[in-house]
């Protein structure tokens, strides 16, 4: 059976031109003019583009003394509902926890997938085993490797750890993600705050200010480039952050920046809400930032030195925010936006034109399918590749609620706001999954997609020629001419 798109106009990160999408076997077979098909879906009035890829969620994730509420089937139907057809989940080890162990129970939570996923393998601990695992983790098709600078104490990793796993990462062609706050001083302000009676939600965000970011993020960059590996920064969200971004890649270092939808368009004043709920329900680590910290994301994804936007999925109920009544420190981190992403990121950087539809299509989904190595399998309109793709209609508009959403919580951090620009049709591997707000998908369709390494570099690039011009050596061992 084949399924043609007919009367759209193609949009992919660097070309905009009418012409129909013809489909078989999952796969895009042919793109042209008056194609023929069995069933025929019209994009008249559409623009089609290569489906969403959020490279950044939490489904069903061992978290805070709970999980997060979102599993592998409400999250995926929430992600196609708005556009997204392919999520990248972490698949995360408790310390002391093997990293094979670990991805059996990421194996069998996503069998319920309705689209196509991935993972990231946390690295939460170090010793031989997960020196020896990343190997096998790398032999299943998983290419990337999250460390958490920050929740001291459970999830965070010093630096003698991160630069021994990086270095890792670069013998076997591995990229590694940083979450880049300094745990240290988080849990210190955060002691602090608590002692002087700070307790509510607004003081999450006082003890994780923006230099702890900037300052982990520097620190993340520099460990990179000396084992020699790329870095892709996971929920970049203010200045200082995005200026050690900015300078790494103007220094000529392969770092990645990922702001989030959230921080892109909500702002700090959330957490001064009167409404102890309102405020918890958006607390999230890094937290939100002021409006100059939103004009620097905007402007990073305009000039591309910030190249992907992502949610960081991780909703978690009222019920589960109020563990932390009384202590800030205990309401679970985490926000949704799944299903969210692609229409707020239409209506606020498309349709006020801080971003062009050509940069949308990199940054939700392109960008990421070349940094983690799927390209063009998936990210791009093209024959052969994954016919993953949404019949976006830039006329169509809701308001943003949670009484019709997927997600499986009870609120929506975008509560109330207009969004216009929404899939008409999204397809998974040539199936219709959403058709005009309705889902039609299948539990279980979607299938692991495996990514292979790149070519191992293990090599700084910020001192490439002095590393291949080898220095005459004093009889001391020590270098006889400086750099
Ligand atoms: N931040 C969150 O807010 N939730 C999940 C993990 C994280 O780093
Ligand atoms: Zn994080
Ligand atoms: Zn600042
Ligand atoms: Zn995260």
């Amino acid at each position: 059976m084949t399924t043609v798109i007919k009367n759209g106009t193609i949009v992919t990160a660097d070309l905009t031109y009418k012409a129909d999408v013809l489909i078989e076997g999952g796969q895009i077979i042919e793109i042209g003019q008056d194609l023929k098909g069995g069933e025929v879906l019209d994009a008249s009035g559409c623009y089609v583009m290569p489906g969403g890829i959020d490279p950044h969620t939490h489904l069903e994730m061992p978290f805070m003394g709970t999980y997060s509420s979102d599993d592998f089937e409400s999250g995926t139907r929430a992600a196609l509902a708005g556009g997204t057809t392919m999520v990248i989940d972490f698949a995360l080890p408790s310390p002391g926890q093997g990293l094979m162990d670990a991805l059996k129970m990421w194996d069998n939570k996503s069998t319920r997938a309705h689209c196509d996923y991935s993972f990231h393998m946390a690295v939460t601990w170090w010793s031989e085993q997960v020196f020896n695992e990343m190997k096998e983790v790398v032999d299943r098709g998983i290419n990337s490797f999250k460390h958490f600078m920050a929740y001291k104490g459970a999830l965070m990793v010093n630096d003698d750890e991160l630069f021994a796993s990086f270095k890792r990462c670069a013998e076997l062609g591995a990229i590694p993600l940083v979450h880049a706050e300094n745990g240290d001083i988080v849990a210190e302000m955060s002691a602090k705050l608590l002692a002087e009676g700070n307790v509510g939600p607004e003081a999450h965000a006082y003890s994780r200010p923006p230099a702890v970011e900037g300052e982990a993020t520097n620190r993340a960059i520099m460990i990179a480039d000396m084992a020699g590996v790329p870095l892709y920064v996971v929920h970049t969200s203010c200045e200082e952050a995005h200026e050690a971004i900015r300078r790494a890649r103007m220094q000529g270092k392969r770092v990645y920046g990922e702001p989030l939808i959230q921080h892109l368009t909500l702002d700090e004043s959330e957490y001064f809400n009167a409404d102890w709920d309102h405020a918890a329900r958006r607390v999230m680590s890094p937290p939100f930032r002021n409006k100059q910290h939103q004009d620097s994301l905007w402007a990073g994804l305009a000039s591309g030195s910030l190249s992907v936007v992502a949610t960081d999925h991780c909703a978690f109920t009222t019920k589960q925010k109020r563990f932390g009544v009384g202590d800030f420190t205990k309401i679970p981190n985490g926000t949704g936006g799944l299903e969210d992403r692609m229409p707020m990121l239409w209506s606020t950087g498309v349709n006020t034109g801080r971003i062009t539809m050509n940069e949308f299509v990199a940054v939700t989904s392109t960008n990421i399918a070349k940094i983690m190595n799927m390209y063009p399998k998936k990210g791009a309109v093209l024959v052969g590749a994954d016919a993953d793709l949404v019949v976006w209609d830039p006329a169509k508009s809701k308001t943003i609620s949670a009484t019709s959403q997927q997600s499986a919580i009870d609120y929506n951090v975008f509560e109330g706001k207009e969004v216009t620009g929404l899939p008409r049709y999204t397809l998974s591997r040539g199936v219709v999954t959403v058709e005009d707000g309705t889902f039609k998908g299948r539990e279980g369709h979607g299938e692991f997609v495996a990514r292979q390494p790149g070519t191992p570099v293990g090599r700084a690039l910020s001192t490439w020629k002095e590393l291949t011009a080898p220095r005459p050596v004093s009889r001391s061992g020590i270098p006889a001419s400086g750099v």
